[in-house]
């Protein structure tokens, strides 16, 4: 039976109306949440030659359907602090699309987390990890709990009390969380303990990003900034440019941007720049790593400590100004909308040749059309961060097969996935008139694969 037909005569309808009167019921319905509707819009508009080329995913309602969650959880977390007192925060789980695999995707604990932010990341995450290959579906947690200044023993019991209301929502075949923002492997490590005791049973694959010891994948610490870089790598590559000799810079002090350092510099980049939420250093010598590993993964201080170290280094008050920092390939691997218009047109005046967004929307929608405009190389979040979850998928499927796979195995399997992700993106760009241009070809192909599935399962 042929299941999608592509012959399908088209409705009187333009793709193009049909697209905006799907967003603006979106837009009447999600009133006040300007990040989910930012991510929505991105994606909508990259999807027109879709719904010219193929009707039936109109017929089938695909677009109306892939952009309301299939649930959002909200729950309290009370919890004490080291004085006594009681502390209630808000936790979230949003299962947006089951429809290639269980529910994947972060936790973010942040002060700024609410239901926009998890739904934006939400939505993101179904055509990312449709992207990888592999077969999972797109979801997203957190908390507006903000773990800055709170002790080992805040954290644990913040940890363990949201589970105790999360663990109903997971499990290995149905939703597996992972880390994100404020959530790393200690936290990981306190909400599996957690999980355990309460369902009594050792379920390895209910959470991504365990500690080696305890059926975490060797390269998961390193997968998304290591990704980023191969995938912009490949950008790099296809135009006859390299890292080599070439500055660096890199927001964020976090998970991300410090892996994305460490392989930028081995493909030999030279980083000058990176930030925390209060500023950011400038190291002409480039950035010494282990001084940055040190006080952001050991130490849990802010990166302006770094100059104690490194004298001849600069640290500069607030991270914005981290994009005047002139340079060849700008890495944001923060947050969502730290570069906007004014920011993009100083990196491309200051000569930018590539951007590579290893945080998720890193960059406004303006932003995105200077780099556009201007023929930057531009490698969007859903593309060149995919490297973290796809690591997550082969941490799951180590747990489902018992075994665990070498550091080398992992990287190279990691190397081939963004590769493939940067083909496949290609190509769909080509296929659907916009060559060259990976926003609209890792929307597409990260659409297809859902929407066929979609088709499969009938309206669900
Ligand atoms: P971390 O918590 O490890 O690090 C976040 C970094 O970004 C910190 O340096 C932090 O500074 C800075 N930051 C956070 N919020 C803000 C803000 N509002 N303004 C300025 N700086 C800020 O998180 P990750 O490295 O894991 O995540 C970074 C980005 O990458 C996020 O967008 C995340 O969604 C994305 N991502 C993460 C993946 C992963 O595997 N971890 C996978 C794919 C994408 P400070 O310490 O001062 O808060
Ligand atoms: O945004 C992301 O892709 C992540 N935070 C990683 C998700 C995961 O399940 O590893």
């Amino acid at each position: 039976m042929q299941i999608v037909d592509y012959d399908q005569q088209v409705d009187a309808l333009s793709a193009k109306s049909y697209v905006d009167q799907v967003f603006e019921t979106v837009k009447k319905r999600n009133p006040h949440e300007p990040e989910f509707l930012q991510a929505v819009k991105e994606i909508f508009d990259s999807l027109v030659p879709v719904f010219e080329k193929h009707p039936i995913y109109k017929q089938q309602g695909i677009l109306e359907r892939i952009v309301e969650p299939d649930r959002i959880i909200s729950f309290r977390v009370p919890w004490v602090d080291d004085s006594g007192k009681v502390q209630v925060n808000r936790g979230f789980r949003v299962q947006f699309s089951s429809a290639i695999g269980p529910y994947k995707g972060g936790l973010r604990f942040h002060p700024s987390v609410n239901a926009s932010i998890i739904k934006f990341l939400g939505f993101e995450q179904i055509f990312k990890n449709s992207l990888t290959g592999q077969p999972i579906g797109g979801g997203k947690g957190g908390a507006d709990f903000d773990p800055k200044g709170k002790s080992d023993g805040e954290i644990m019991r913040f940890c363990q009390s949201f589970m105790t209301e999360l663990y109903r929502h997971i499990g290995p075949d149905l939703d597996v969380p992972a880390g994100d923002i404020g959530v790393g492997g200690r936290e990981i490590g306190y909400l599996f303990g957690m999980y355990k005791r309460i369902r009594g049973s050792f379920e390895a694959g209910v959470l991504t990003g365990k500690g080696i010891g305890y059926g975490g994948s060797l390269t998961r610490t390193e997968a998304t900034g290591y990704g980023t870089v191969y995938f912009v790598n490949e950008m790099l590559e296809a135009k006859g440019l390299t890292f080599e000799n070439s500055r660096v810079v890199v927001s964020g002090s976090g998970n991300v941007s410090i892996y994305a350092m460490e392989k930028a510099a081995q493909f030999g980049g030279k980083v000058i720049a990176c930030s925390d939420s209060n500023g950011y250093i400038v190291d002409e010598n480039g950035i010494n790593l282990e001084t940055v590993k040190r006080i952001k993964e050991v130490e849990r201080k802010r990166i302006s400590e770094y100059v104690l170290h490194h004298p001849e280094a600069q640290y500069i008050e607030g991270c914005s100004g981290i994009w005047t920092v002139p340079c060849d390939i700008a890495l944001p691997c923060a947050t969502q909308n730290e570069i906007d218009e004014a920011a993009a047109k100083l990196l491309v005046t200051n000569g930018v040749k590539a951007i590579g967004e290893g945080a998720n929307m890193p960059s406004t929608l303006e932003a995105i059309d200077v780099f556009l405009e201007n023929e930057v190389l531009f490698g969007p979040g859903k593309a060149a961060n995919a490297g973290g979850v796809a690591v997550s998928a082969l941490e799951m499927a180590q747990n489902s097969a018992r075994l665990a796979w070498t550091f080398e195995e992992v990287d190279q399997k990691l190397h081939s996935i963004m590769t493939n992700i940067y083909q496949t993106s290609m190509k769909a760009a080509e296929e659907y008139g916009c060559p060259g241009n990976l926003v609209v070809g890792a929307n597409i192909a990260g659409f297809l694969k859902v929407a066929d599935a979609m088709v499969a399962h009938g309206i669900i």
